[in-house]
């Protein structure tokens, strides 16, 4: 039997999966998972898509990411779960920790002597305590954006063209977007100099990065996981190196073939049928 060789990974962030959602690249997400033996998975936020749930959207990749979580749970992984504002819910159980799941706010860790502070980032986001309303619509008519941007490329292929990323455009050419993206990394960077972390990790803003920022008030290592809509990234932090993986850039994980879980994703009917023969109701 071929031996399944994966990379060692002491800690892994990961954000911004938005499951259940139209835009979210579960199966790319998935080939990464199966590829990577993780210590350490720090979930910062926006794992599953709250807000979207309603539209009754969750294909069986999206819950094979869930079972995937769950199998790195059972083999020892420890996962701390930060949940953002699209998975809110989650947040009712912070403080709480169930065997290798943990679920915080935030989080501060010491790695290699440096203090790490982790989390998902829309404390930032004044608008949204302002008019959560509004910033809902907008999340859902981005999820509109994304699934017409398919449509879109699916004809712009047809026709020999490039594909074109509406929402990336949008938010390259909008000023107010460019000015938020820069007011948030400002805010992070600030907050994590005055209170002495030497490195400061978030998501929210779909901008994955990774730079050193020196300034009057000192130095500090500014780290965004990005998401699994556009950029497809995250963060891994190996024998005491950081690196921004990028699924686009790993050309030999494209080629792979997804190991599709065979688990009974069983139809609401279905589920209780089963459920009226388990308790001989019928
Ligand atoms: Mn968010």
């Amino acid at each position: 039997m071929k031996k399944n060789l994966k990379r060692k990974i002491d800690l892994l962030v990961l954000s911004d999966i938005h499951l259940g959602t139209y835009g979210c690249h579960a199966e790319e997400l998935l080939k990464y998972l199966q590829s990577i033996k993780p210590k350490t998975i720090v979930l910062n936020g926006d794992i599953i898509d709250g807000w979207n749930f309603s539209k009754n959207y969750f294909p069986p990749s999206h819950l094979q990411v869930i079972s995937e979580l769950m199998n790195f749970l059972t083999r020892g992984t420890k996962i701390i779960y930060l949940p953002g504002n699209h998975d809110e819910f989650a947040r009712k159980f912070a403080g709480r920790k169930m065997g290798n799941l943990s679920i915080d706010n935030k989080v501060v860790l010491q790695l290699n002597g440096e203090r790490v502070w982790i989390f998902h980032g829309d404390v930032f986001d004044i608008s949204m305590k302002q008019s959560k309303w509004l910033a809902k619509i907008g999340g859902v008519g981005y999820d509109w954006l994304i699934l017409i941007n398919r449509m879109v490329n699916k004809g712009l292929m047809k026709l020999g063209k490039e594909r074109i990323s509406l929402s990336k455009r949008i938010k390259d050419s909008v000023k107010s977007a460019i000015l938020y993206i820069n007011d948030f990394e400002d805010t992070a960077i600030n907050l994590g100099i005055q209170h002495e972390y030497n490195v400061v990790i978030c998501g929210h803003i779909h901008q994955p990065c990774d730079r050193l920022v020196k300034n009057e008030n000192g130095q500090i290592r500014y780290l965004n996981s990005g998401d699994w809509i556009e950029n497809l990234t995250a963060l891994e932090y190996n024998e005491g190196a950081w690196n921004l993986y990028q699924y686009q850039q790993d050309q030999a994980l494209h080629h792979k073939k997804l190991i599709v879980e065979k688990l009974p994703f069983l139809k609401n009917k279905e589920i209780f049928f089963n459920l009226t023969q388990e308790f001989q109701l019928q």
